[in-house]
């Protein structure tokens, strides 16, 4: 009943936009869909469920899949009507989105956010209009809670722990246990979930190792390229790196390459550690050939647990306020090749 109402709300608020745009359009709210958008766009069906999903970006390999298992999830045939924006990286983006997703009166709005602060406001506005918002992928921190239904994704703060794990029994078992290491890290996007779990849950472990020396943190970002960059800044500046940590595949990409073109070797018996995360198929193949030693999984694959989500609050029932899916870590002993042959990223 409710999804029905809300729907004939989208399109009267779409046809309202529409008036708006076509005739005077004075007192429009700069965040109401343009023009373009209302020529691209298709109108759901009445009783499609409408879903709004403001995305972060395209950053990585981790993003292209988590992106195209929301579209290959929530499609008209299964009844689902699907407004994808796409954020770019920013925050601001994002917020518009929302407020787009609130101005057509969407069902329900998916919301992966960049960083975790900044959405007390925008998601009283979607509380406010009735519209559930289920947080996915990295999470929000929010003084009330109830501004959101769940959060649906990963466990950051353990996928860190696991990587600390994994390196003090690598270290011991090759007789290094208590001599000196020097690590590095590259983190991610400063202030997002993915990169405040992983960053504290390593430090958490190397606690425990007094002879650990983080020498620098650098973020780059997620991206390959600003991963290379800040790796060549690292290799100038220190000359005794045992271990990089890469908060993702993606500058673990940027990374091999800046310490390859340095004539440095990567590998157990090289000059170089790598630790990563995500676990996306290319970084596999780098561990398969030991140039990552280990890549601590992170599942992009979320979009059929927000499905099974919505149905569940469809038919009323109650759901999980935190939702994390199980996860494992890959490491340059294990038989990758078996493993791709089923992996779908
Ligand atoms: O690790 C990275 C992506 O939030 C879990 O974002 C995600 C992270 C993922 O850019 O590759």
């Amino acid at each position: 009943m409710i999804k029905r109402r809300r729907n004939n709300l989208f399109i009267s608020v779409f046809a309202l936009c529409f008036v708006l745009l076509t005739g005077c359009g004075a007192g429009r709210d700069t965040t109401a869909t343009s023009e373009t958008d209302l020529e691209s766009e298709s109108m759901p069906d009445e009783d499609d469920i409408v879903i709004g999903i403001s995305q972060v970006g395209s950053e990585s390999d981790w993003r292209t899949t988590n992106t195209k298992a929301y579209i290959e999830t929530f499609t008209q045939e299964k009844g689902y009507y699907l407004i994808f924006e796409d954020g770019q990286q920013k925050q601001e983006n994002q917020v518009k989105a929302l407020r787009k997703f609130i101005l057509k009166g969407v069902d329900y709005i998916v919301l992966d956010p960049i960083v975790e602060t900044g959405w007390d406001a925008v998601l009283k506005e979607a509380q406010d209009a009735g519209i559930p918002v289920i947080i996915a992928d990295r999470n929000v921190s929010v003084e009330d809670e109830s501004l959101y239904t769940c959060h649906v994704g990963s466990d950051f703060m353990q996928e860190g722990r696991n990587a600390g794990e994994w390196l003090a029994a690598y270290l011991e078992s090759r007789g290094r246990g208590k001599k000196e290491i020097n690590l590095v890290t590259l983190q991610g996007t400063l202030g997002s979930t993915a990169q405040i779990g992983r960053t504290s849950g390593f430090a958490e472990v190397m606690e425990k190792h007094a002879n650990w020396n983080m020498l620098e943190y650098q973020s780059g970002d997620f991206t390959q390229a600003k991963a290379y960059e800040v790796m060549e800044y690292f290799l100038e500046t220190y000359d005794d790196i045992d271990v990089v940590i890469c908060e993702n595949d993606n500058m673990a990409f940027g990374a091999i390459e800046a310490i390859k073109e340095a004539g440095l070797k990567l590998g157990k018996n090289g000059d170089i550690m790598i630790l990563s995360f995500d676990a996306v198929r290319d970084a596999l193949l780098l561990v398969q050939k030991g140039e990552i030693m280990a890549d601590f999984e992170c599942n992009p694959i979320i979009a059929p647990l927000v499905e099974e989500t919505i149905q569940k609050l469809e038919r009323g029932e109650p759901v999980e306020k935190v939702q994390h899916i199980d996860e494992t870590y890959f490491d340059y002993r294990m038989d990758i090749e078996t493993l791709l042959e089923s992996r779908e990223y």
